[in-house]
């Protein structure tokens, strides 16, 4: 019987949210349109005033880098949306500019997890889509360069590591760090045939799995040389929210039956625990890990990537209850805060730093269900973006999404997740196979070749 409910179970995620939806919105090829656009608005303003760098601040049109020397965050990231949009020309320049000019030889001490979804994310899709070995080689050097994290007792990933001495840092993780790095290592692993890169990534999130409680629950901060939790707080957040989706992702990536069962388990155990309804509309509240007690009424734009991977693995019904809290939470201010005490529809962070979650979600929904309701939806994100964040030099995060005062930062992940996900809503669902292809955290794309 169990054998059976496995087997029905693999079908049903196998074929669902592949097969192309036919109904799109009325205008849905304008709308894409547009999306290329400002994406193209956004990407001039950092060819112009960034070139080189790792990203362009647009307020002060000056270009900003994360280290001493450039890891060329923006376009390692920007370029799958580029190809994805069909903008030959920009990816041309861009892989020219990657390929001339990026190096990890540099004596800089970097935060893992950002440059493993990012940059390494990034090259690996390059290399799939391009075919140019230089991307998967740059990608061998890098994860070489990062593999020294994986050096603890418990084999929980550091959170920093000099490119160039190996020298690691920081002695505390979290799940989202420590759990995030499969789909990259494990994709480098396949490529390369280096299996090192699988078993050290994977080991780490199996640690963590394995660190668990009696519930099943994770918290949101773990000591990576005795494995103790140094935080209980259990929630879909920052810190957390990407250990999930990595879970289920690296089952659909590389048919992992261990991530499966860690998967299975876990959505159990969210399921059970973190549920919280409030005037109607569902949320997943923030929990002991320990006792499942709530210790706080609080969702936001970094959770709201939640009903997206429900809908991925198959759970429909309640994906689309949560993009409903979603949409709520976005249409209160007519842009998200990044936190929402949704006891009482009030701010905890007033800030909205271009997140991409709440579109990712409407977009596999509508991938998931064909309800252009979830179009429409991305529609009015889109306007409202439009509306508060557009300068005439590319996007600005908002320092306030009431007074929508902005700030002079435009993140990478707006040209990798924000407009890619946006475009994809209202693009030919054809335009991407999810049959072989499973987004990194960064919505890098990711075929499954082997
Ligand atoms: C991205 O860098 C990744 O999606 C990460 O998992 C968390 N969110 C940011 C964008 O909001």
């Amino acid at each position: 019987m169990k054998t059976f409910r496995n087997i029905l179970f693999t079908v049903v995620l196998l074929i669902s949210c592949v097969l192309g939806q036919k109904q799109r919105i009325v205008g849905a090829d304008a709308l894409a349109n547009d999306v290329k656009k400002e994406f193209l608005h956004s990407w001039n303003a950092y060819k112009k005033y960034a070139w080189g760098s790792d990203g362009v601040q647009p307020l002060t049109k000056t270009p900003y880098n994360w280290h001493a020397s450039t890891l060329l965050l923006t376009p390692v990231d920007a370029l799958s949306t580029m190809h994805l949009m069909g903008l030959t020309k920009e990816a041309k320049k861009t892989e020219k500019l990657i390929l001339s000019k990026l190096s990890f030889d540099r004596d800089i001490t970097v935060k893992n997890f950002e440059i493993t979804i990012r940059v390494l994310g990034g090259l690996l899709s390059a290399y799939q889509t391009t075919g140019e070995k230089k991307f998967l080689l740059l990608a061998d050097d890098l994860g070489g360069r990062l593999l020294p994290v994986f050096d603890s007792p418990t084999g929980l990933p550091h959170v920093y590591v000099n490119l160039k001495t190996g020298k690691t840092e920081t002695d505390t993780t979290n799940p989202a760090e420590a759990g995030t790095l499969l789909i990259e290592f494990g994709t480098l692993a396949k490529l390369t045939g280096k299996e090192i890169y699988y078993e050290k990534a994977k080991h780490a999130l199996v640690e963590l799995y394995k660190r668990r409680s009696k519930i099943g629950l994770v918290g949101q901060s773990i000591d990576i040389n005795t494995g103790a939790w140094t935080s209980s707080a259990s929630h879909l957040g920052g810190l957390i929210d990407s250990y999930y989706e990595y879970l289920y992702k690296c089952w659909r990536l590389f048919g992992d039956e261990d991530c499966k069962a860690m998967w299975m388990e876990s959505i159990a155990a969210l399921n059970t625990y973190l549920p919280d309804t409030v005037n109607g509309n569902i949320w997943y509240a923030r929990v002991d890990m320990n006792t499942g007690e709530k210790i706080r009424q609080r969702w936001g734009g970094l959770e709201a990537f939640f009903p997206g991977l429900l809908a991925y693995s198959g759970d429909i019904r309640r994906a689309e209850q949560l993009q409903k809290s979603n949409d709520h939470m976005w249409m209160h201010f007519g842009i998200e805060p990044e936190a929402f005490n949704y006891s009482n529809d009030s701010i905890v962070y007033n800030g909205y730093p271009l997140r991409p979650e709440i579109m990712e979600s409407a977009y596999y929904l509508y991938r998931c269900t064909g309800d252009t309701i979830y179009q429409q939806m991305g529609k009015r994100y889109f306007e409202s973006l439009k509306q508060y964040c557009r300068t005439p030099n590319g996007y600005a995060e908002l320092d306030d999404v009431v007074s929508k005062k902005q700030r002079d930062m435009m993140e990478s992940f707006f040209f990798a997740e924000t407009l890619k996900y946006l475009y994809l809503l209202f693009a030919p669902p054809e335009t991407i196979d999810l049959k072989v292809t499973v987004f990194n955290t960064e919505a890098n794309p990711l075929k499954r070749t082997w």
